[in-house]
């Protein structure tokens, strides 16, 4: 099939998240969501580079930035709260952490990088947030 004259050929997200660069991403399933045009995870042509140029080296720290808010926004309010934060730390450690240890977490992150105190992270708060714990872009990290 000759997908450059195609444009209706979409990619399910499950191909996506069986790709050896995502295969280990336990963000994979959200990725494809955020990247989806239509937020099914179903990704065309154009999705899918955009996709890959936010996981490139060379992909601007801002623009990485962008996307991992929309990425851990999971009830897409443009807020990251707590319950946000909580699945986004779940996932980055791998359950690897006790659930006491997530909330102390979520509560230091969101007692440190919430400017203007409404116990929710907006993306100027996050912003605040990468510069002083910049692994939480490591979600664009071919392994992680
Ligand atoms: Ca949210
Ligand atoms: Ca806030």
């Amino acid at each position: 099939m000759d997908y450059t004259k195609e444009n209706d050929v979409k990619l399910p997200p499950q191909l996506i998240c069986n790709m050896p660069e995502l295969k280990e991403n336990p963000f994979k399933q959200r990725i494809a969501e955020v990247f989806s045009d239509d937020a099914s995870g179903n990704l065309s042509f154009n999705d899918f580079v955009d996709m890959f140029s936010v996981f490139s080296e060379m992909a601007p720290r801002d623009l990485k930035a962008f996307y991992a808010f929309k990425i851990y926004d999971f009830n897409n309010d443009d807020f990251i709260c707590k319950e946000d934060l909580r699945v986004t730390l779940n996932k980055l450690t791998r359950d690897e952490l006790a659930q006491e240890e997530v909330t102390l977490v979520c509560d230091k992150v969101i007692d440190e990088a919430d400017l203007d105190g409404d116990e929710k992270l907006s993306y100027t708060d996050f912003e605040n947030m990468i510069s002083r714990a910049p692994e939480f872009l490591s979600t664009f990290h071919i392994r992680i």
